[in-house]
């Protein structure tokens, strides 16, 4: 016999889930103690809800598993609720597992008590209360299922303490076979067809090509085919950045320019993408409801399919599997001039510099020099801001380098992310780029530092604004300036309390420093005096 928490704890360890990300409660030290001990999970402390969200979210894009954070009920789990909603807009596999009251008070509006099916009932892909003891397995092969099967997404388990701590006959959920759905032949000659007609096709590559062997699969197939490839919102580390097919990615706005040449593809193929918001330009490419031109969506979860976009095939499975069973063709198709002239687009864009300024460093100088000074399987994480902008556009990735940003546009992401990454990943250099608005959020998860060796290379964007959002309101209320400023503490002192070498740039002619500082190994704490005339309309 188990208790419930030792029968969660075996049924992780057997999915492989080697790591969980906490904040303690009394709720949950059934839980806590059935981890007591067990070299194969380890246990991660946290000092924000949010951030152990974030922290099991960063870990989930990398190891390809669903990432677990344990939080106490109510307050906590309040705190958690950030990471449910970041999980559900990312599109990771994401279980929250919570202490809930005991059974007997369950629905009494007792001490910290939430109804979790009603909090999160619309951001979670399912929620769920065990109260028997005996149904636990079935919970966790279910919230495991749904995490991590469609589009992958968050699920969310209370347990009440008591039930943690019952005994339980259910033996360990152990991994069952993965769901593998497979496209009809029909469609894949159909789409053949259709790829070899097209004078001008495009991929549009997205979440679904984030798996083992998914940038490999994909970078063969455009080749293949000679097909351009743009990437989904925030996903540029899918394709080789300096690679001739690569167009660019759909951002928060593209150029009117670079998007009236995507426009005039005749072939959109869609890879492993969801075409929501962001990556549809606000549901504006392709057209609303009939696309102007042909539309192939390719997606593991038929449910992603035609939400917004009618396709004119449908394949509902892993876009790896369809791309293999697309082969190549025997003579490489002839679009050299279509590939030119994204290329040239794509570009166009990196290319772009703004003005000198002349109060402080513009932090577009400090991207460039990151992006020179990434090694070759580096892991960029970025906190939400307009500091962030100019990495999305100038830093040339390149698998296996992986880039961390939340497609939700969660602040606070940024450091949990890196320390995750950290740990995971010793032996990789990780960077983390963060607003001091990001910062003063989550920044406390560096504390992880004092406990364990982090080699992180954190660089804060210093500009005692809410910068994103100042901008905005520059442009909507032009000197009215309210709620968007705030005073610092000195950053560069925090980065020192977190044992963390610390140096401040000030001017741009210290920037050469900032280039040694990434190459050289272990953690380094950078403050840069970030200019606010740079971002300013
Ligand atoms: C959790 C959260 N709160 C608020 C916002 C709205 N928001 C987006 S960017 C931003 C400002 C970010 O400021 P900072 O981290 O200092 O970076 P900057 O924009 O100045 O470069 C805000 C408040 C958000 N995206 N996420």
């Amino acid at each position: 016999m188990h208790t419930v928490g030792q029968a969660i704890v075996e049924t992780l360890a057997a999915h492989a889930i080697d790591r969980v990300f906490c904040v303690p409660g009394e709720s949950y030290l059934g839980l806590l103690d059935a981890l007591y001990g067990r070299p194969d999970i380890d246990t991660i402390v946290c000092r924000h809800e949010s951030g152990a969200g974030f922290m099991a979210l960063a870990d989930a894009r990398l190891t390809g598993r669903p990432g677990v954070a344990i939080v106490s009920r109510g307050p906590g789990a309040s705190n958690a609720a950030i990471a449910v909603h970041t999980a559900q807009q990312d599109g990771v596999p994401f279980i929250l597992l919570i202490g809930q009251v005991a059974s007997r008070d369950v629905r009494r509006d007792s001490f910290q008590e939430i109804d979790y099916g009603h909090m999160f009932g619309r951001i979670a892909k399912w929620t769920a209360e065990v109260t028997d003891p005996a149904r636990i397995a079935e919970t966790m092969l279910r919230a495991l299922q749904v995490a991590t099967t469609g589009v992958p997404g968050p699920v969310v388990i209370a347990i009440p303490e008591d039930v943690l701590t019952a005994a339980t006959p259910n033996t360990t959920v152990h991994p069952q076979a993965p769901v593998r759905a497979a496209a009809d032949p029909a469609d894949i000659a159909e789409l053949r067809a259709w790829l070899q007609q097209s004078r001008q096709p495009l991929i549009i590559a997205g979440s679904g090509l984030e798996r083992p062997g998914g940038r490999a699969a994909l970078a063969r197939f455009a080749e293949a085919w000679q097909i351009p490839a743009i990437m989904s919102f925030r996903r540029q580390d899918l394709f080789d950045n300096a690679h001739p097919l690569y167009a660019g990615d759909l951002g928060l706005a593209n150029p009117d320019r670079q998007m009236a040449a995507l426009r005039d593809a005749d072939l959109l193929l869609v890879l492993g993408a969801r075409l929501s918001d962001i990556t549809t330009q606000g549901y504006s490419f392709p057209d609303l409801v009939r696309p102007q031109m042909r539309l192939v969506h390719v997606h593991h979860d038929p449910a992603a399919i035609g939400l917004h976009f009618a396709a004119d095939l449908a394949i509902a499975c892993d876009p790896q599997s369809a791309i293999a069973a697309l082969g190549a063709p025997a003579t490489p198709p002839d679009r050299a001039a279509w590939i030119g002239r994204l290329a040239t687009e794509r570009r166009r864009i990196a290319a772009i510099r703004r003005p000198a300024v002349d109060d402080g460093i513009p932090f577009e100088a400090v991207i460039e020099i990151v992006g020179q000074c990434l090694t070759p399987d580096a892991i960029l994480t970025l906190d939400a801001g307009v500091f962030a902008a100019p990495a999305y556009r100038i830093i040339p990735f390149a698998p296996p380098q992986r880039l961390l940003a939340p497609i939700a546009g969660a602040m606070g992401f940024g450091v949990p992310a890196a320390v995750a990454a950290a740990v995971r990943e010793p032996d990789r250099q990780v960077i983390c780029l963060v607003g001091d608005g990001g910062f003063l959020m989550t920044g406390s998860e560096l504390a992880l530092a004092c406990q364990r060796p982090l080699n992180i290379k954190v660089i804060v964007s210093d500009n005692g604004v809410y910068g994103s959002i100042r901008l905005h309101q520059e442009r909507a209320y032009p000197g009215r300036t309210i709620g968007t400023s705030f005073a610092n503490p000195d950053l560069a002192l925090i980065g020192r309390a977190f044992g963390f070498p610390v140096t401040r740039l000030t001017t741009p002619g210290q920037l050469a420093a900032l280039a040694d500082i990434l190459r050289q190994p272990g953690p380094a704490f950078v403050v840069v005096d970030t200019s606010l005339q740079a971002i300013l309309p």
